[in-house]
Formats: structure tokens, C-alpha cells, sequence
């Protein structure tokens, strides 16, 4: 982690006020995206959390990703939220996604980057090797679950939009239009009352968010009639390409501690294949496939520029990236600044995202395109430091959006931007 320049509007010492972010988000045993507007544990948000704990207390970071996989289902899913203990700020809680797992959880998942930030933990804390090793066997359970329940011809699905990540991307447009929301109780939002409206999702959004979880709660979250009945499967590059990676670490991890190898492989082999799937020649370009539609999205997001960490075709996306980045101060930005759908503030639909920037700068690295992996670290400082530890940031200049003192924009500047 190189030095860096000890500047910003009200930071003195930012790895000092990163740190007591993490600390102050901790709630014993698991960390919270952020007070009051996320105050359960995230399933890729922890992950994050763990990498700047273990530049300090790498037991905490340990400890971070075994409560994690403490919610496991029995069919190997590793669930999006667990609900630790109920919680009034946050809209929809445990009653509303009936989660049947060993702790009060959502039914869906999320980005499966635990593999390949538990490999780097277990690098870093030798004496952590234990650890690493009693989780081959719950990763290996959970990647199966995608193959298995996500996977058509090796891209993977998702069944929400909250699945990616990318709650609200333009990606949703087209296959959230032709769902009709029905049967929905009256509910209300808690989101709206941390955070401007502009910068969050519409009421039409929550609408079929809400249509999707009941869909799911209605069923006991029975993958195999959800598979066959419901309107939302979309192929998708951030789990697409996550799970390929994923899958190259947990194989370097199976490999290290004698575990079993070849049904990874298969994975991978196949991962390999299916991404091709989300190559939309019309735009040339990664985007979403709708399954239902048959259909690609026609939108470039960050979660385009992954196809380096995934380890995929390096020589694609390099002219996307610079345009983009000739055309604003901070990128990656959400959504394409010079597509339709694009909102510098509204959330999925054109922010920058500190953590996203770090998956993408660690593929550009591997793939060897150095200068644009140094580039974008530079750019995110900067954006950091002028804008400090928000969950999201306007490209245009870096101003603060969404929760603040949020853990993954610590963590990431703990971990790699500072
Ligand atoms: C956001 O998503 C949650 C739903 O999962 C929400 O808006 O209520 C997303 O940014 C997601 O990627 C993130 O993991 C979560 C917590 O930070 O918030």
C-alpha cells in the first residue's frame, strides 16, 4: 500500500478516520455497510470490510468472513443480507424475504468475491492457514449453488437486480418494464428517509423489487419453480465475472490444501465459455442478457470492465474505458455518461463506486494494462479525498452521495486507494 498525499476537505489522517470507520461500523463479529441505512450484514460489503480490517486486525478480518458464512443455506447459498438482530431503519427486514437458513437472511445472494479475497487474507496472515482451509469446502457449496441454480450454458443469472449489486442499473430498464407488479401490500420505504430521494431508486423500481421477494417468499424460495416461473433471469458480468475469478482462487486454495480440484476446473472451463454470452457485438461491448427477452441490454456499466479480473479476452473494453475516461474527471462511473439512462447521482445509474474501481484496476493490473490500473487507483484517492468516505460519488467532481462513513469506501482506501 504506497503512500499517500495527506490531504482533503476535513480528513488530517484519512487511514486514521478509515479505520475508525470500520470500528465504528462493527457490531461484533460482523460490520454494517453503514448506520441506520444498512444495519445488517452484506454479503460482498463484509467481504470488502474484512480486506481493511486485515491491514490492521487480521483476527477481526478472519472473523468478518466466518460470520459471513455462518448464514449459509443448506443448498450452499451464501445469502445477500443476514439479519443479525432486527433492525427498525431498514425496508424489506427478515419477515418480508422469509429466509430458510441457519440466521434470519434475504433469499438471494450476492457477488461472489469471498474466494479470491480470502486466498490474498490467507497470504497475508500465514498463520490464518487454517482458517482459509475450513472454508474450501463452503465456498466450493456455494459456487455450486450458481452453477446449478444460476448458470444457462455457463453465464450466470440473477433472479433480483439486488443480486448484482447494481440495484437500480439501467441494465433493469427493459426486463423490469414487461413486469407488472401485483398483489403487493402497502409498504414504505426507509431508505428515502436517510437519503435524498434523487439519489436512490424510484418507487417503480422498488415496485418489482418488492414483486420479485415476494415472488421468492411465496415459494420458500424454491429454486427450481423460480428457475421455470419467474419473469426476471438476466444473465450478468458482475456475477458472471466474479465467479470466474472466484472459481481461479478457490482452485489455487483447493490446490494448496489438498482438496478436491476437478469439479472446479469444469467451472471454470465453462465460466470461460458462457461469458461470451454477455458480449454484445452491436455495442462491443459486456452487457446483460436478458433470458426471458432474449435480449442484451444495450448498457455499458462498471460491471463491463471486469472481464480483466475475470481474466477474459484482455484486449476488449481498453476503448470503452478511455473514451469514458476522457469524458469525466472520476470514473468508473455506473452507467455510460454518454448513453441514455445515465444519472450522475441517482445511485446504480451513473455514480462511481469506490470498491468497483478496485475490482476493475486489480483486473486491468493482471491483464497488464498498468498505466490505466495506476491511473484509475490516482483518480480514486483523489476522489476519496475530496469527497471522503461516501458510499457513492458523482463523476463530475467527486461529490458525496448516498450513506456516509460507509465500510467499503474505508475498506477500499484502506486496502488499496490510500
Ligand atoms: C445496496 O443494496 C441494498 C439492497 O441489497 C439496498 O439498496 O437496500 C447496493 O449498493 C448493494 O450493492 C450493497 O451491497 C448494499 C449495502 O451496501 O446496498
Amino acid at each position: 500500500m504506497p503512500g499517500s498525499p495527506r490531504e482533503g476537505r476535513g480528513m488530517t489522517d484519512p487511514d486514521d478516520a478509515a479505520r475508525r470507520i470500520l470500528r465504528g461500523n462493527d457490531r461484533g463479529g460482523y460490520t454494517v455497510p453503514t448506520a441506520g441505512l444498512y444495519p445488517y450484514q452484506w454479503n460482498w460489503d463484509s467481504v470488502f470490510a474484512a480486506m481493511g480490517f486485515a491491514t490492521f486486525d487480521t483476527d477481526r478480518a478472519w472473523q468478518e468472513v466466518e460470520t459471513l458464512l455462518s448464514g449459509q443455506w443448506p443448498n450452499g447459498m451464501v445469502p445477500h443480507i443476514l439479519f443479525h438482530k432486527v433492525e427498525p431503519t431498514y425496508f424489506p427486514g427478515p419477515d418480508v424475504w422469509g429466509g430458510v437458513g441457519p440466521v434470519p437472511s434475504s433469499g438471494i445472494s450476492q457477488p461472489p468475491i469471498a474466494a479470491t479475497f480470502i486466498r490474498w487474507l490467507a497470504e497475508l496472515d500465514p498463520a490464518g492457514a487454517d482458517r482459509a482451509k475450513a472454508m474450501v469446502g463452503p465456498l466450493t457449496d456455494w459456487h455450486r449453488w450458481f452453477f446449478d441454480w444460476r448458470g444457462e450454458g455457463g453465464a450466470i443469472c440473477v433472479s433480483h437486480p439486488w443480486e448484482t449489486g447494481r440495484d437500480n442499473s439501467p441494465d433493469w430498464d427493459a426486463p423490469f418494464a414487461a413486469i407488472e407488479p401485483a398483489n403487493l401490500d402497502a409498504y414504505y420505504r426507509r431508505d428515502t428517509s436517510h437519503v435524498a430521494e434523487d439519489e436512490r431508486p424510484r418507487r417503480w423500481d422498488y415496485d418489482r423489487y418488492l414483486t420479485l421477494v415476494k415472488l421468492g417468499h411465496d415459494c420458500g424460495w424454491d429454486e427450481a419453480h423460480l428457475r421455470e416461473v419467474s419473469p426476471f433471469r438476466v444473465a450478468d458480468p458482475t456475477m458472471t465475472f466474479t465467479l470466474l475469478r472466484a472459481n481461479r482462487d478457490l482452485l489455487a486454495l483447493a490446490q494448496r490444501f489438498g482438496a478436491e480440484t476437478a469439479e472446479i476446473e469444469d467451472w471454470i472451463a465453462a465460466i470461460e465459455a458462457g461469458s461470451e454470452r454477455l458480449w454484445n457485438a452491436d455495442i462491443g461491448a459486456y452487457d446483460t442478457f436478458d433470458m426471458r427477452a432474449g435480449t442484451h441490454s444495450g448498457v455499458i456499466s462498471n460491471a463491463s470492465f471486469l472481464n480483466w479480473y475475470a481474466g477474459v479476452r484482455p484486449e476488449r473494453m481498453l476503448d470503452h474505458f478511455d473514451r469514458i475516461a476522457g469524458f469525466l474527471p472520476y470514473g468508473v462511473p455506473s452507467a455510460d455518461p454518454q448513453q441514455p439512462g445515465f444519472e450522475p447521482k441517482r445511485y446504480w445509474r451513473g455514480p462511481v463506486w469506490a470498491m468497483m474501481n478496485w475490482l476493475i484496476a486489480l483486473g486491468l493490473r493482471d491483464a497488464g494494462h498498468d498505466a490505466r490500473a495506476t491511473a484509475l487507483c490516482d483518480t480514486t484517492r483523489s476522489m476519496i479525498l475530496a469527497g471522503g468516505f461516501a458510499e457513492y460519488f458523482d463523476p463530475r467532481d467527486a461529490s458525496p452521495a448516498g450513506g456516509r462513513d460507509f465500510t467499503w469506501t474505508a475498506a477500499t482506501w484502506l486496502a488499496w486507494a490510500s
